[in-house]
């Protein structure tokens, strides 16, 4: 009994929590949801197979959803799956500019009210989302992510499900627990932090490869009070309006997050034209948020706030092999960090360092894991490692790089290297060799299943980590594989820039909600760190009140006596 006291005193400081009334706050207990197995035979796979089935051959209609109606533009888009793109997946329409204008207005106008809402309550319907997704939706959400984005059971289940769960969570405690962050009282006055939403709307662009990620950047600034006109991304459109649907039947209510696909430069200019953005969420490339910036920086005039903007963008993410290190890992690491999904990950690694030492042996162990990786229908066959690439441009872009790696003089394939498009956009797992450190294949961002290596000599090692450091524009995330100590510290110095994720002794993706924060600088991003406390406090422009009791009785200070 004393001891829950006690924690109840150390989690909400618990004069305050009378205060705002937001006691029993210490309640908010959260934890990562369980990644399930999809074992032969699991209820999981039975669900999950029956949703599949459900969805073979359909062609699911999707509108726009603009306040709580439902609209149809005559701008009909198709979304296909990767892996059998004559399987129309989703129908749906863009919005046009005027379209997106009046969910501006419809959003505005619904501000207010929901800003006005205790906190509490509008964790609630996070916390009943998640409780859908983690229960009775599962499968259905799985089923759109695999046949929509072209994921594996395990890529869907640990994107469309867990992550998604534990964002919605852990954001919602968060958002909770910030109220409980509260300025000092003085003798005869109290100060209050109110956490409101920004004044205005918050504009979430949202990329394909993590329906989680569509579902936080919508919600999260909900959850803080903030209203969201949502473009969901085109290839991930079935997943996104299953999980837009599940927000509005756990209580949310209609304008507070609009569904709008469009054009992404219609719906860039359209919003960074309206005098009441707050903030632009984005995830995507480099090239299209340095557009959303300068168009925010062109219009800054017209802005009643100025806003934040906030972005993700990609990554070329290393792993660093010393000549210490565990030569077994380097291979099981590298193999699911490089080939996972496609390579669609922005923290996928695609290029790595290795050690003429040992090179090789993890040569040999490369191409006899490479030989076993089925590539393929991830539905049809549930042992698939990874499937078909996002789409045509997504197929063109990889096979320009394995068109580039047959010319150039620097690289030679020494696994994979072929492409088909025939029924899906599939690629090939693809290892480089690169004689030159700098060839572009280093340093540009490639966005598939396609890994470089520069062996370099042992000894060289510290010339190699400056020149990691060097080589790319980006800084997501990294890896260093090590047994040796005083390597690993010099390693975390030398690469302290290099990556806002950054790895020892594991393969450089697969942060996990509330346990590795996600995100990076340089051209990565403005690396916010969704999944970690800090984000929510991005989505909230704080009013302070001082209230004071007793009468004000002097204007003269003493000196003037
Ligand atoms: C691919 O999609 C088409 C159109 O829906 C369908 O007829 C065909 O059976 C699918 N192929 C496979 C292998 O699922
Ligand atoms: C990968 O890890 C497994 C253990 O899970 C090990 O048996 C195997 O040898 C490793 N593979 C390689 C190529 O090192
Ligand atoms: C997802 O894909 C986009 C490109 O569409 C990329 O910019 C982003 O970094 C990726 N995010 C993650 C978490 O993989
Ligand atoms: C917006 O949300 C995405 C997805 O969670 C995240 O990657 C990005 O960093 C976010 N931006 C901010 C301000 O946190």
């Amino acid at each position: 009994m004393i001891i829950i006291i006690i924690i109840i005193i150390i989690v909400c400081d618990v004069s305050k929590c009378w205060k705002f009334k937001t006691f029993p706050c210490a309640a908010v207990e959260v934890k990562n949801e369980l990644i399930l197995g999809f074992k032969e035979g699991s209820k999981e796979r039975s669900e999950l197979e029956k949703a599949l089935q459900n969805l073979k051959g359909k062609t699911e209609e999707i509108p726009c959803v603009i306040g709580n109606e439902e609209v149809w533009t005559k701008d009909i888009r198709y979304q296909l799956s990767p892996f059998n793109h004559s399987h129309k997946v989703s129908k749906f329409c863009y919005a046009d500019k005027e379209l997106i204008n009046k969910a501006i207005e419809a959003s505005v106008a619904a501000r207010r009210e929901w800003d006005l809402k205790p906190v509490a309550d509008r964790a609630q319907i996070f916390f009943r989302a998640a409780d859908i997704i983690s229960g009775p939706k599962r499968a259905d959400v799985l089923a759109k992510t695999m046949i929509g984005q072209g994921k594996t059971v395990v890529q869907a289940e640990i994107d469309a499900a867990a992550e998604l769960i534990d964002f919605f969570r852990f954001n919602a405690k968060h958002a909770i627990q910030l109220e409980q962050q509260q300025p000092l009282d003085s003798d005869g006055s109290t100060n209050t932090m109110l956490y409101r939403g920004l004044e205005g709307f918050v504009a979430a662009v949202a990329p394909f490869n993590f329906t989680a990620i569509g579902g936080n950047l919508a919600g999260t600034p909900a959850i803080m009070g903030n209203v969201v006109l949502w473009k969901p991304s085109d290839t991930a459109m079935s997943a996104s309006y299953a999980v837009y649907k599940i927000l509005r039947e756990s209580g949310l209510p209609p304008s507070i997050i609009q569904f709008v696909p469009a054009d992404g430069p219609v719906f860039g200019d359209t919003i960074t034209s309206s005098e009441h953005l707050a903030g632009i969420n984005f995830t995507g490339s480099v090239p299209t948020f340095k557009r959303l910036w300068k168009q925010v920086a062109q219009n800054l005039d017209i802005y009643r706030n100025f806003p934040r903007v906030a972005g993700e963008c990609g990554g070329k993410n290393f792993h660093f092999v010393h000549k210490s290190a565990d030569v077994h890992s380097v291979v099981n690491g590298t193999i699911r960090s490089a080939f996972e999904y496609g390579g669609q990950k922005c923290s996928a690694c695609s290029r790595m360092y290795v050690p003429d030492s040992l090179w090789p042996q993890i040569k040999q162990e490369l191409l006899d894991v490479h030989k076993q990786i089925k590539v393929g229908d991830p539905v049809e066959d549930f042992s698939t490692f990874f499937s078909a690439v996002i789409d045509d441009k997504s197929f063109s872009r990889s096979k320009g790089w394995l068109e580039h790696a047959k010319t150039s003089p620097h690289l030679k394939i020494i696994a994979g290297g072929n492409c088909d498009n025939k029924k899906g956009y599939f690629i090939e797992p693809t290892i480089i060799e690169t004689t030159d450190p700098q060839e572009k294949i280093m340093n540009e961002e490639i966005f598939g299943p396609i890994l470089t290596v520069y062996v370099y000599p042992e000894n060289d090692y510290k010339k190699v980590l400056h020149l990691i450091d060097n080589t790319s524009p980006y800084a997501l995330t990294g890896a260093i594989f090590s047994q040796d100590k005083a390597v690993i510290n010099e390693a975390g110095k030398a690469l302290r820039n290099a990556a806002g994720n950054y790895y020892v002794n594991d393969k450089s993706t697969g942060s996990i909600v509330a346990q590795q924060p996600f995100g990076g600088a340089r051209a990565s991003g403005t690396n916010d760190k969704p999944g970690g406390p800090h984000y929510v406090l991005r989505w909230t422009s704080p009013q302070v009140v001082k209230q004071t009791h007793v009468p004000l009785t002097e204007w003269k200070y003493p000196y003037m006596g």
